[in-house]
């Protein structure tokens, strides 16, 4: 018996990005553990990832490839050859981009966040053929938006800071379910006397561990933040050399958030005058003595009609404070933009056939868009969909428009998968794709500041292939001959970071491949001496940028689209706010198919406060029907005061054959977009809900 160990990544979707070690005794993986000597993995990882092996090796894996023998989305398929596919595949591409090769669309997000599984030969092949582009905007687009707008890009704080923080704001998110290794810094900065405040509608796991913990009325964010910015102001808690260095606009800044009286912010956020005063005395006190105030803003506030003015409105206040000027203050949302990325290399734009820019579509509103006719404005109705790294059935907005979509006769869809999701139920063809464990990859994150390799740990099982290798196959099954189609896993990842950029100077693949890991060169404090890489080179509280996009300059409040204050007739019919943020043992929607967690998780479940419960005779653990004009589905009630009133709360995203009756939360979820970044607007929701007759 011969064991080894081999360095990894964690693929997720997750800030984290674990770095791994596989162990592997004869061929096997046997145990895939945390890198302790990886600074922010530290040896630990979540649950799902700790029983990775369980994934990789589940009895349902995909093994070979398989055409569609049943009606759409019933999910009757038999086993065919890889050339079968193949042909099929490239035959049915062939004739439609011959008519219009925009009718072929790829849907694709980040089921793996490797640049090579995501982000390489995927892109290659559909820029060659000149497939529509997908807007990839299903997470983090509108708060990537206003922070872009007010700080210039995705850079902040390092994570590896925040044990040094004194006062750390948590800002909708749940570390300790999606972020955990930040969480770990945060409890060791609580060990070391710092305040911790969730701002968070729902007691969430994290909130729950708090000093304090403020429950506003979900998409109200944007208020708060400029409730905190008038107190600032008015109790001059500012830095003012900071802000006369470093920021554009405060004098229009101060106009603005006159009107954003106390009083007034309480009552559109539903909390008292106290809380709001308190949380800005002690972020502005905490900067005052010269200690370092945090705010990890997340992506629980941007998924509302106002998700990107929120973000914007946060992002303000670091610079107001001057909490810049410490390594472990400031904000951090995302460190993506921390990272070189070398797009041009991985994606080859250039291979795009001269004369038009194809369309884009966004990914956010597929359900109508696969529905839509042809016509001048939209271009040719969409007749082909590839999909890979991704399960829209399950987790795209208005589902039950999705899935007409997705059912369509016409459509030709092939599902690239690991195993049958509700997505891969309507393939007309369905290929088995590799594991991280079975294939090559780097890793930027956008949670910490180091640089990943993934090494194959196992050989591919069954006839599975990496997503690189069957674009590859299907390129050369088109004809086409550019020598970037041929290129090997280990020749494009080499590409992927710009050694030309002074952070990645020192990146090279062969010795990333031995050291899984390689730190960015990056100041610790990036905006300490301001810096920013907006157009004035400053923290923009004006913003003509945003002018001229057609948005307000200056941070202001939009109201959710569904809201008791916002939208008083539908909350007539559905009084109810609802979101619904992700399951401690799910990551998306991947794991749900993994017994051990799910059975951790149950079944689909609503927490709703006992009032709510009580008015509408539901009691702990009976069915419950969640309902509104879009849909409908079913859910076990918990009853319990970690939602407040008027609040109900789906922990996500169940795979719609989990359920009984075969639907999940998104059934009720709209397509309308927030107001910048084109993004879901997934927690701005008002729902009824019924007891569910036996
Ligand atoms: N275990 C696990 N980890 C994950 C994921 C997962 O599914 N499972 N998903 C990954 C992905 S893709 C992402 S994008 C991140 C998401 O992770 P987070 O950034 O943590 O975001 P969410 O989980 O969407 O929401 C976090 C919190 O925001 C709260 N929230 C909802 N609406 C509002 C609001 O209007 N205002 C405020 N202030 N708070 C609100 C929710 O109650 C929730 O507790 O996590 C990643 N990590
Ligand atoms: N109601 C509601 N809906 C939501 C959210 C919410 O909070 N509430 N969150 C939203 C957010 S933040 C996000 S990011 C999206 C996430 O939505 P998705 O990006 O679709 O994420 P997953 O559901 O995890 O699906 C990823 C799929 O990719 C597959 N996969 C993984 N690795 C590979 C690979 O190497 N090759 C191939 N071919 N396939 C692979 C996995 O098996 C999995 O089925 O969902 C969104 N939807
Ligand atoms: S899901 Fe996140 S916390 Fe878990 S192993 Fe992966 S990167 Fe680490
Ligand atoms: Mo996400």
């Amino acid at each position: 018996m011969t064991s080894t160990i081999v360095r990894a990544v964690c693929p997720h979707d997750c800030p984290d990005t674990c770095a791994l070690h596989v162990t592997v005794t004869d061929g096997v993986a046997t145990e895939v553990r945390g890198d302790p000597d990886h600074p922010t993995t530290a040896g630990v990882l979540c649950t799902k990832v700790s029983r990775y092996t369980e994934r990789t090796y589940h009895k349902d894996r995909l093994l070979f490839p398989q055409k569609r023998v049943g009606k759409k989305g019933e999910g009757k398929f038999e086993r065919i050859s890889w050339d079968e596919a193949l042909d099929t595949i490239s035959t049915r591409l062939r004739a439609i981009a011959d008519q219009d090769p925009e009718a072929i669309l790829p849907y694709s997000y980040a089921g793996t966040m490797g640049l090579l599984q995501s982000d390489s030969m995927p892109h290659r092949f559909f820029h060659k053929l000149g497939a529509s582009f997908l807007d990839r905007t299903i997470c983090a687009s509108a708060g990537g938006a206003g922070y872009k707008y007010t700080i210039g890009a995705r850079i902040g704080t390092d994570t590896e800071q925040v044990q040094n923080a004194r006062l750390i704001i948590i800002w909708g998110g749940n570390p300790i379910a999606s972020n955990l290794h930040l969480w770990m810094r945060v409890q060791e900065a609580k060990r070391n006397g710092a305040r911790l405040i969730a701002i968070d509608p729902y007691r969430s796991l994290t909130a729950e561990k708090c000093h304090q913990h403020i429950a506003l009325l979900p998409g109200t964010d944007a208020a708060l933040a400029l409730g905190i910015m008038h107190v600032l102001i008015a109790e001059d808690l500012l830095d003012h050399d900071y802000i006369a260095e470093y920021t554009l606009g405060f004098e229009q800044l101060k106009q603005r958030v006159q009107e954003w009286t106390p009083a007034k912010v309480a009552v559109t956020c539903g909390i008292s005058v106290e809380e709001l005063v308190g949380l800005a005395r002690d972020y502005g006190a905490t900067a005052k003595r010269g200690e370092p105030a945090l705010i990890r803003a997340n992506y629980g506030l941007q998924r509302v009609r106002g998700g990107g003015m929120a973000v914007r409105n946060i992002t303000c206040l670091p610079a107001l404070v001057g909490a810049w000027r410490h390594a472990a203050g400031g904000v951090q949302l995302s460190l993506s933009d921390s990272f070189p990325k070398n797009f041009p290399a991985l994606q080859r734009p250039d291979l795009i056939p001269p004369g038009k820019t194809p369309r884009t579509i966004n990914m956010s509103t597929i359900g109508d868009d696969l529905l839509r006719e042809s016509s001048p404005a939209f271009g040719p109705k969409i007749a082909a969909l590839i999909v890979y790294n991704s399960n829209p059935v399950a987790v795209a907005p208005e589902s039950g428009v999705v899935a007409r979509g997705f059912a369509r006769e016409d459509l030709f869809t092939v599902v690239l998968e690991h195993f049958q999701t509700d997505t891969a139920d309507y393939a007309d063809i369905l290929l088995p794709a590799t594991t991280q464990l079975e294939h090559t990859d780097i890793h930027s994150t956008y949670g910490h500041l180091y640089m990943m390799a993934n090494n194959p740990a196992i050989a591919p099982l069954g006839e599975s292939k990496p997503n690189t290798e069957i674009f590859r196959l299907i390129a050369q099954r088109m004809g086409y001959t550019d020598p970037c189609f041929f290129e090997t896993d280990d020749e494009i990842a080499a590409q992927a970071f710009k050694q030309s950029d002074e952070r990645a100077i020192h990146f090279d693949w062969s010795s990333l491949k031995k050291t899984g890991w390689a730190k960015l060169k990056v100041p610790d404090a990036p905006f300490a001496h301001g810096g920013f890489p907006t157009p004035s080179g400053k923290c923009e509280f004006y913003s003509a940028a945003m002018q001229k996009d057609g948005l307000d300059p200056l941070p202001t409040y939009i109201p959710p689209y569904e809201s008791a204050a916002s939208n008083p007739a539908l909350a007539k019919d559905y009084p109810l706010a609802m979101i619904s943020p992700p399951a401690r043992n799910f990551l998306n929607s991947s794991f749900v198919n993994v017994q051990s967690l799910r059975d951790t998780e149950g079944e689909p479940h609503l927490d709703m406060h006992p009032a709510d419960a009580a008015e509408r005779g539901i009691a702990q653990g009976d069915a419950v029907r969640i309902f509104n004009a879009r849909g409908s589905f079913v859910a076990m009630a918990r009853v319990t005061d970690k939602a407040r009133a008027g609040l109900v709360v789906g922990l996500s995203i169940w795979w719609k054959k989990f359920a009984s009756d075969n639907k999940n939360v998104n059934e009720v979820t709209s397509q309308r977009l927030t107001d910048m970044g084109r993004a879901p607007t997934f927690y701005d929701v008002l729902v009824q809900v019924e007891k569910l007759a036996q």
